[in-house]
């Protein structure tokens, strides 16, 4: 028995396909954890979605900014972005019932040895405390009233974390800080559109994983995380970054929780669109 975390598959159905031929992954056996941006950009969004649907019981997953941007616009709450691939997956018969599936997923996985979660953790809170906050988010989005949610989630306000936030401010920053979150400020103020390598960070912020004050520093769990294909594989101050930008034409990877060996697989090409942009 084994348990393998793989960063963003981005719906890269081929590579993820000769990622786990190479891990020699039996369901039943083993387990995957996903960290989240299962879909999207790459063309195989629907085969991954409904291979992951179908192999729920040996898969966990996190949530990611570009599965909540699936759901939003099955829905009709944002519009398609250009170089979105979702439209196989939005007209599949069954596309309502993984999608619906998809909105049930947590945005935070917490086990004894091992957090999980799409992009960061903001460094005021501990591990416990952002399992505490993330249940606030996912009992919305799995409440009868997750449309209205949906309809207010989008914007980078408030960008820094306060506890005496309430509301759809306070689900807006955690959303935002375990989806979408790379960089800060010394003040805790989130910065969303850095993309760039580590050592252009621009000046007056950091990583969140480097914020010198972090309450999750000292956990016994290393923090395995995605988001970020610019930094590439990431070791180190107890978090472990898996996004490798295989979309990207660099490689999926996985990390073995057990061993910490790590395996890489090419980006098969049939897994990149022609039009090929953005984030
Ligand atoms: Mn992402």
């Amino acid at each position: 028995m084994a348990r393998y975390a793989i960063g963003d598959i981005q719906g890269c159905y081929h590579s993820l396909m000769h990622l786990l031929e190479q891990l020699d992954f039996q369901p039943g056996r083993d387990t995957l954890w996903l960290v989240g941006d299962l879909i999207n950009r790459g063309t195989g969004s629907l085969a991954v979605l409904r291979w992951v649907f179908e192999h729920q019981s040996h898969v966990r997953v996190v949530l990611g900014n570009h599965d909540l941007h699936a759901i939003a616009v099955a829905h009709h709450i944002k519009p398609p972005h250009r170089f979105d691939t979702l439209s196989e997956l939005l007209t599949a018969t069954d596309g309502p019932a993984l999608l619906q599936w998809l909105r049930q997923q947590p945005l935070m996985v917490l086990e004894e040895d091992f957090a999980m979660l799409h992009a960061g953790l903001y460094p005021q809170w501990t591990l416990a405390e952002a399992r505490t906050l993330a249940a606030e988010v996912e009992a919305v989005l799995q409440s009868p009233g997750y449309l209205g949610f949906l309809q207010q989630m989008y914007g980078n306000q408030p960008a820094a974390w306060h506890d005496d936030l309430a509301g759809i401010d306070r689900l807006r920053a955690i959303t935002n800080a375990f989806t979408r979150m790379r960089l800060l400020d010394a003040e805790g103020v989130m910065e969303f559109s850095f993309k760039g390598e580590l050592p252009d960070t621009p000046a007056g912020y950091m990583p969140w994983f480097l914020a010198p004050d972090r309450q999750s520093a000292n956990a016994t769990q290393k923090i395995l995380f995605g988001h970020w294909s610019a930094l590439g594989l990431y070791q180190g101050h107890g978090v472990i970054g898996l996004d490798t930008g295989c979309l990207w034409g660099r490689q999926l990877t996985a990390y073995a929780l057990e061993t910490g060996h790590i395996s890489q697989v090419p980006l098969d090409l049939r897994d990149r669109p022609a039009d090929l942009a953005g984030d």
